[in-house]
């Protein structure tokens, strides 16, 4: 058969790229580097997705181009392997996650081999293995030590089906986003990083990256920035002091009817009058079980409860009731309002279901047409002030800022700045994660600790209470890093929502040398020696996060016993020149690795302050049927399924020819048999059916102008595509040149094999077996990627429209530097032009070369 035969040519040369390590990457820092990164996988037990090799055959694409572009190009891939599922199949199993994780790791591996990226292997990084999650431990001890990790006894969310805390953004409609479990609020001890420290830095650097403009604005969102005051409001029962409120709208103060504090406000007990203390204390009980979410939705109906208390408005002495109700929050601004329900929708629900009055204080602007100065209420847009005494007539923001700067004079405010940010919940209480580098001791050894370790501990030192003894965080020293995980019996939490780790009394109870960080279990004597301090390991673990906040650092330097990377190699390699991933990680991830790598910024390991320069999203692969692919649809796509039906390179091809690569595109199986077809057709155009190189494909063969020209294009198309990520219309390009190949009678062997090598990052099997049978020296992903020649591409003919009176008559096909008269002539002799001419008098001539030739005739 004619037919190239994928099955034998693609794990031919996989084997040879392997025991070759064609794609082992040296330091070589006299070459220009280039640093492409794949989001890396989890390793499920489902294998690779379908969306998986469509980012990552595009980075793919882009490192082989680079290569052959002369740099040293680094292409790495990982596993994040710590996590919820390989920790559910532990705990049904009994089998150690470690032991599926690994099967899946390998399974993952092989698909990727059998896809033939050109990963350097040798750069392999696991987040769960002791050699990386020591340096896990180590950052985490980086940013302890700078009073960015803290222990807070917090509500969190508790699933009681996975037996695990989940973070916020785990939590979707009030189920866990992994198998869409019922959530519940619970009150848990946890380590919560303090990234709000960094949220004015987080935003302004959006500006120097080069990313999606939908993600920076998420991650605007997300970080929330929102200008405003606090105002300080007189409590009227004696004693109080003041109520502090944050308001982005000091200019609504006159209208302030009623103020709201938070069930969780400090004040609200001293607050509460006698006769509302049964109220309120059913009414907290009640706020308790929700989330924010709940509690803030405009769609929620509001509840609340009068405290019996009063405030007094500084704007005016005018004295409003305090409420207690859950749609204000403790954990933004400062757990207080003043509410002014003639300008706030939720203020303004309130007021109507609990009878307050609503006072408006801001009148539409007259010119917008709705001056009547009556606006349905609650009016939110924007205005002139009313009912505000001397600040009546001002301009809305004119008026924000004198009423805080008056406020500010009087010492009752000031301008402030909050952030919709939360610090970030940083433990689980799971097993499969990384266990915290931190040991619980007593004041008095802590004390003593500190006359040793004072480097590595934070400005204040972070300690809980617990059955009124109170515990110091000590962390480990990073010389007794990595903190393994402990052999347990059940991989099920301890039932009162600790990890598994706390029934490991040996691990747990220890003597710990609070220099060296050695320890053994406490069940054994003392050791002698002033060093040795009873202490109790903590037992929450690490989200899954922390291990993919840096691992594009280790892969620079994947052995390092010594440091997350050498300093030398951080700065030759720098961050990655372009991220590939999905959209849906545009705030989790992406925010959480920017934190860290700006804590190592500060910490002086890295040279730069923003991780990912340039980021780019694929789109989502959607099934046949248009919908998002899944299981329980049945619509998913196996890439092994593929490959043996019809190669890798053509899988490859296929994905990226689907569409834009940062488009949502359906899957579509006709597709793949047309880029199966482009591929059989250069191969028969190359290889005679006795497996020798077609009699067409000559040495000495010269090529047609025509196919020079086109060749060159190609060259030129391809290049630019490539470097610009337009993958198909890069394929395009290239099937344009296979038909052409296919009509010419003749084409020179170097032609073809430069075309191989325009070829050979999209389908690199077929491209190095046609190489190396045409002749080519050495493996294809080594030949210099190919230049165009400029003085090619200039077409020798040029098209001109002959218009006579107007109207369009013909068009020629002129030589290039044809003058007006040598383009009239050839007008009058073209046999649909002739006929409106012969005979007439030609009354004028326009003639643009290589355009148009007009002429007006009698
Ligand atoms: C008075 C006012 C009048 C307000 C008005 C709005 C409109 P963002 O943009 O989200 O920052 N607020 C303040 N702290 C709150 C909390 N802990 N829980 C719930 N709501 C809170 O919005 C800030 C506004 O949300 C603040 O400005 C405050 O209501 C409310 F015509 O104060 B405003």
């Amino acid at each position: 058969s004619t037919d190239y035969n994928f099955a034998q040519i693609e794990p031919h040369w996989q084997k040879i790229w392997d025991e070759q390590k064609t794609f082992r990457t040296t330091n070589d820092t006299s070459k220009p580097k280039f640093y492409a990164l794949d989001m890396f996988p989890y390793p499920s037990g489902a294998g690779l997705h379908i969306g998986h090799p469509e980012g990552y055959t595009a980075t793919d694409i882009i490192t082989r181009a680079k290569r052959a572009q002369g740099f040293n190009v680094l292409h790495p891939i990982g596993w994040d392997a710590f996590g919820l599922p390989a920790e559910q199949h532990a705990v049904k199993t009994g089998t150690h996650p470690a032991t599926n994780t690994q099967n899946n790791i390998a399974n993952f591996r092989r698909q990727l081999k059998a896809l033939g990226f050109a990963y350097d292997w040798d750069r392999e990084v696991d987040t769960t293995d002791p050699t990386y999650f020591r340096w896990t431990q180590w950052i985490f001890l980086q940013l302890f030590k700078r009073g960015l990790a803290y222990v807070d006894e917090r509500p969190v969310w508790w699933c009681p089906e996975l037996r695990t805390v989940l973070a916020n953004e785990e939590v979707v409609d009030g189920k866990s986003e992994v198998g869409g479990f019922p959530v519940e609020r619970r009150n848990l001890r946890q380590w919560v990083l303090r990234i709000t420290a960094y949220a004015e830095r987080l935003l302004a650097d959006l500006k120097d990256v080069d990313w999606p403009d939908s993600t920076k604005r998420m991650q605007e969102a997300w970080i929330g920035r929102s200008e405003g005051a606090e105002l300080l409001f007189k409590l009227e029962k004696e004693n109080l002091g003041d109520l502090k409120v944050f308001t982005t709208r000091p200019d609504t103060v006159f209208g302030v009817t009623y103020m709201v504090i938070a069930p969780e406000h400090p004040l609200v007990d001293a607050l509460t009058t006698p006769a509302q203390r049964e109220a309120v204390e059913a009414y907290k009980k009640k706020a308790a079980a929700k989330s924010d979410l709940e509690r803030t939705d405009l769609a929620k109906d509001k509840s609340g409860v009068f405290s019996g208390s009063f405030a007094l408005n500084p704007a005016n002495g005018a004295r409003v009731p305090v409420w207690i109700a859950d749609y204000v929050v403790m954990g933004y601004g400062t757990g207080a309002i003043m509410a002014v329900p003639a300008h706030d929708e939720r203020d303004y629900e309130f007021a109507v279901k609990f009878q307050i009055p609503v006072i408006q204080v801001i009148e539409p602007a007259k010119h917008e047409g709705n001056g009547d100065g009556h606006p349905k209420l609650p009016y939110t847009g924007d205005g002139v002030l009313v009912h505000s005494e001397g600040y009546s007539g001002l301009p809305w923001e004119e008026a924000k800022k004198k009423i805080t700067a008056d406020f500010t004079a009087k010492g009752r405010g000031k301008a402030t700045v909050n952030y919709k940010l939360r610090d970030w919940l940083f433990s689980r209480q799971r097993y499969w994660g990384e266990p915290f580098p931190i040991v619980w001791v007593t004041e008095a050894d802590y004390q003593r600790a500190v006359t040793a370790r004072r480097a590595d501990l934070p400005p204040q030192p972070i300690t809980y209470t617990s059955e009124g003894a109170t515990w110091f965080a000590l962390p480990l020293p990073a010389t007794a890093l990595p903190l393994a995980l402990p052999d347990v019996q059940s991989y099920l939490p301890s039932g009162n929502g600790e990890s598994p780790l706390a029934n490991v009394t040996d691990w747990l109870e220890i003597w710990f040398n609070a220099e060296t960080g050695a320890s053994i279990p406490a069940s054994q004597p003392k050791p002698a020696g002033d060093a040795w301090v009873r202490g109790r390991r903590e037992t929450n673990t690490m989200p899954q996060w922390a291990g993919s906040c840096w691992y594009y650092l280790r892969y620079l330097d994947p052995k390092n016993p010594a440091a997350p990377a050498s300093p030398e190699l951080l700065k030759y390699w720098g961050v990655p020149d372009i991220y590939v991933g999905g959209a849906e990680h545009a705030v989790l991830h992406l925010l959480y690795a920017r934190f860290w790598h700006k804590v190592l910024f500060d910490e002086g390991i890295v040279p730069q302050s923003e991780p990912f320069k340039k980021l780019f999203h694929q789109g989502i692969i959607l099934g046949e049927d248009g919908e998002k692919m899944s299981k329980s649809r049945g619509n998913t796509v196996s890439p092994d399924d593929i490959i043996k039906t019809h190669g890798a390179d053509t899988l490859r091809l296929y994905l990226m020819f689907l569409g834009p690569l940062e488009a949502m595109k359906p899957w579509n199986p006709r597709g793949i048999e047309g880029v199966y077809r482009f591929l059989q057709k250069i191969w028969r155009e190359s290889i005679a059916e006795d497996g020798s190189v077609n009699a067409k494909v000559s040495a000495s063969a010269e090529d047609s102008a025509e196919l020079s020209k086109l060749l060159h294009e190609t060259i030129k198309k391809v290049t630019e595509d490539i470097a610009a990520l337009r993958f198909n219309t890069a394929i395009s390009q290239m099937m344009i040149f296979a038909n052409a190949l296919q009509k010419a009678p003749s084409i020179n062997r170097a032609s073809l094999r430069s075309f191989l090598q325009l070829l050979a990052p999209f389908a690199p099997h077929f491209a190095e077996e046609l190489w190396a049978r045409l002749g080519g020296t050495g493996s294809v992903v080594d030949a210099a990627w190919p230049k165009f020649d400029a003085s090619k591409l200039v077409s020798t003919e040029a098209k001109v429209v002959v218009q006579v009176n107007g109207k369009k008559r013909a068009e020629l096909l002129l030589p290039v530097g044809t003058d007006q008269a040598a383009a009239l002539a050839a007008a009058q002799a073209n046999p649909d032009a002739a006929p409106h001419l012969t005979g007439k008098a030609i009354k004028r001539v326009v003639f643009v070369p290589g355009k148009i030739l007009n002429l007006v005739v009698e």
